[in-house]
């Protein structure tokens, strides 16, 4: 089989890294054929948590795990790196300002996007998960200038199976069935969930649903404030599913989306559909040959209009805050 790929994992000995790391090493970050090698980063106070996650990881005896190392300095830990899932970051706990969150997750996705400029491997691929999700992914890629920007994204994969999910209830169909859906904006309360170009065993979706009602008042909040929903019921926030987001962006990237079918992820944008050039927000994606493109050409209506706009501007407001507080 081929040599192995190194995968970078940031905030390993987290919930999200406790939930991902197993499913890498089973092979479903990158499919059944590819070695991984591991190399997880971790703050000093963390690396010991670590250690004792990467003993279970050797316990797991898996075929496809090549090796496994413990980091608490980004430069080797990004060193060689092909894969890099960027999963720690400053929650923001209770008096927290806006701005001291933006500064304090500065201070982590700052040297990581330098790290990664200076020592990761020419086709590495980077996925943000820790939060604030979109505006991380800029300030890891502004600092990364040698980079190719497409190669920093940011997930909305959970956003997106989340409203698989709640359509596949709705309409009482499997999710197997249901195509095309697409999340746009900013991984936060204003997200879009789009259902008018989605399908549903053929037909769109948002006539089979043929309920705004539901759609403006249940649907889309729903979605957007899963996460809210998870830690009330919970009592944590989201972790396996979050993890499983992010193996199938990462799969989708490496391996190619289906043909007829889209998912969504948050890229640098070109300047489709409106959404401001070097931002990264959500659009409808498609991958092939490692990278993803934008779908072009959809309708857009007033209704998604409006709150497509109304999201990537509170981008724009964390953009210009970073810049402000000169992050980027
Ligand atoms: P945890 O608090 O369980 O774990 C975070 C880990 O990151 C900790 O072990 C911490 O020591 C480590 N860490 C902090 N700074 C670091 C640094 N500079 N370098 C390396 N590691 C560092 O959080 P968890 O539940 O795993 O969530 C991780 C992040 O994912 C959070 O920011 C969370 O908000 C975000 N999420 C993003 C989602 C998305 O859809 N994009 C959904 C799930 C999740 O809420």
């Amino acid at each position: 089989s081929d040599s192995p790929v190194n995968v970078t994992v940031t905030g390993a000995a987290g919930q999200i890294g406790y939930a991902l790391l197993f499913r890498i090493a089973s092979g479903q970050l990158l499919g059944a054929n590819t070695p991984v090698k591991l190399r997880l980063l971790e703050i000093p106070q963390a690396v010991r948590a670590a250690e004792g996650t990467a003993l279970e990881l050797e316990d797991g005896a898996f075929p496809l795990l090549a090796g496994v190392d413990v980091f608490d300095d980004p430069k080797a830990a990004f060193s060689g790196t092909n894969v890099a899932l960027l999963v720690g970051a400053r929650p923001r706990t209770k008096g927290m300002e806006r701005g001291d969150l933006l500064e304090a997750n500065g201070g982590i996705f700052k040297p990581q996007g330098e790290a990664i400029n200076a020592g990761a491997a020419d086709d590495i691929k980077v996925l943000v998960v820790g939060n604030p999700a979109n505006t991380n992914a800029l300030i890891a890629q502004r600092h990364a200038p040698d980079v190719p920007a497409d190669r920093f994204t940011a997930m909305t994969r959970l956003d997106h199976n989340r409203a698989l999910s709640q359509l596949s209830r709705k309409l009482s169909v499997p999710v197997s069935q249901i195509r095309k859906l697409t999340i746009w904006g900013n991984h936060s309360a204003t997200q879009y969930p789009d259902l008018f170009h989605a399908e549903v065993g053929g037909r769109n979706a948002a006539e089979a649903v043929n309920d705004e009602q539901w759609l403006a008042d249940e649907f889309i909040p729903r979605v957007a404030k899963r996460g809210a929903e998870i830690i009330e019921v919970r009592g944590a926030s989201s972790a396996a599913s979050a993890a499983s987001a992010a193996i199938d962006h990462v799969y989708d990237w490496v391996n190619g989306t289906a043909e007829g079918d889209w998912t969504s992820a948050a890229i640098v944008s070109d300047g489709s559909y409106g959404v401001p050039a070097g931002l990264i927000s959500s659009f409808p994606v498609t991958s092939s040959g490692g990278s993803w493109q934008i779908v072009q050409g959809l309708d857009i209506n007033e209704f998604s209009r409006a709150r497509i706009d109304a999201s990537v501007a509170e981008l724009e407001e964390e953009r210009q805050a970073v810049e402000r507080l000169g992050l980027i």
